[in-house]
């Protein structure tokens, strides 16, 4: 059984901070569902053991996110986003141009290659950026404005996709957020659900990790910081019955969007990833089309590997987006380029930091503008 929590507006104190390090528990210990519930915790102030909160007191009145932002506003946000990733490649490439001019040679396209890989962008994206600077400028001095033109453009190139808007049809819509342990989804869920309400959208939360009370806790702590409804089950409780109960909610009061968070899991956890089948089965018989949205949450600062990892977890779960957070969490910021040549996805929104507005829409242009940007 699952029952609803009313919305509740926060006020504009920020909840209280963590008080200890994230505890990943092994999902693998959880496979015995409780099916009794009692009431949450109505207690707003419930720590949040797992996310840090937003550093800045989030309000529901907060400005609007990226949806109706200019290109300009894109690009900002981009930037400040990625700054650490920014400095490093800029302090970097213009290591390359102490003189005025380098001659583009085998040697300064081979120390170029190494300043890029150090992005985490991998080698093939690498090899393509110097290539194409070698294509155009072999055997010439050039300044460091060529350059970083020549690669922006190349960037721009490759990070390109279809327009990909969240793809939300009907009344309710319903969007499950999916993917390992700790890569951001809860808090993601967070700023989206602000990103939504702040476009006007009525959002209902699913609380589908079940397995923590912690999970519970952190995602009602969103919800109320957002004022929106939330669904959440007992410890245990079965997450596609959260997950159900959740859409009938969306549905009762009229909402347009139920997002519904789920615990982390390897692909390799069968169980598990069954456990996701029944809920985009459950979500189906109750509307039409539904999950409309199965968003992958990628770790920016997990690593390559780490992140070729969960291709095999996408197509397992037949993502349909990804949203790549904690781009601001690293100098890695290169990494998109090897995730969009590996996933067959768009990369729908990207997460620039832990505060309420720090979501953004992936545009592909104000992006790679971003990465190499003074
Ligand atoms: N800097 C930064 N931190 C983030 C971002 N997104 C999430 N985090 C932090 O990453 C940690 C894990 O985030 P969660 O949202 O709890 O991750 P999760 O995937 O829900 O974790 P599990 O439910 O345990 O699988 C928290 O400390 C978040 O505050 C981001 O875009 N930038
Ligand atoms: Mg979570």
């Amino acid at each position: 059984m699952v029952f609803w929590r009313s919305k509740k507006k926060s006020d504009d104190s920020p909840p209280a901070q963590p008080s200890g390090p994230a505890q990943q528990e092994p999902s693998t210990a959880r496979d015995s569902p409780a099916t009794e519930s009692t009431a949450p915790d109505q207690g707003p102030a419930a720590a949040n053991p797992q996310a840090a909160p937003p550093k800045a007191a989030p309000s529901a009145a907060a400005p609007p996110a990226a949806a109706a932002e200019s290109s300009a506003g894109l690009f900002g946000r981009f930037r400040s986003g990625l700054e650490k990733t920014r400095r490093a490649l800029n302090t970097d490439i213009r290591d390359l141009f102490k003189e005025e001019g380098r001659l583009v040679d085998d040697e300064f396209l081979g120390e170029l290659f190494a300043k890029l890989i150090r992005t985490d962008m991998g080698a093939g994206p690498a090899e393509e950026l110097r290539d194409d600077v070698a294509k155009r400028y072999r055997g010439r001095k050039v300044g460091l404005a060529e350059v970083l033109e020549s690669i922006t453009a190349q960037t721009q190139a490759m990070l390109q996709q279809d327009a990909a808007p969240l793809n939300l049809p009907g009344k309710p819509s319903v969007i499950l957020v999916v993917g390992v342990n700790g890569s951001g989804k809860t808090t993601s869920i967070g700023k989206l659900s602000h990103f939504l309400t702040s476009h006007g959208k009525k959002i209902v939360l699913g609380a589908g990790d079940t397995f923590r009370a912690a999970a519970v806790e952190q995602l009602t702590i969103w919800s109320e910081r957002i004022g929106c409804d939330i669904v959440t089950g007992k410890q245990g409780a079965d997450p596609a019955s959260v997950a159900f109960q959740t859409v009938d909610k969306a549905i009762e009061i009229g909402a347009d969007v139920a997002i519904i968070d789920t615990a982390g899991r390897l692909q390799t956890q069968s169980n598990l990833m069954q456990e996701l089948d029944k809920i985009r089965r459950v979500v189906g018989k109750k509307v039409e089309d539904a999950p409309h949205e199965v968003l992958l949450v990628l770790d920016a600062t997990a690593g390559q590997n780490a992140i070729s990892q969960a291709k095999g977890f996408s197509d397992a779960a037949g993502c349909t987006g990804i949203i790549l957070a904690k781009l601001d969490g690293s100098a890695r910021g290169g990494v998109i380029l090897p995730i969009r040549r590996q996933f067959e996805l768009p990369v729908k929104f990207v997460g620039l930091g832990e505060s309420i507005e720090d979501i953004a829409e992936f545009d592909a242009d104000s992006f790679a503008t971003a990465l190499f940007a003074d």
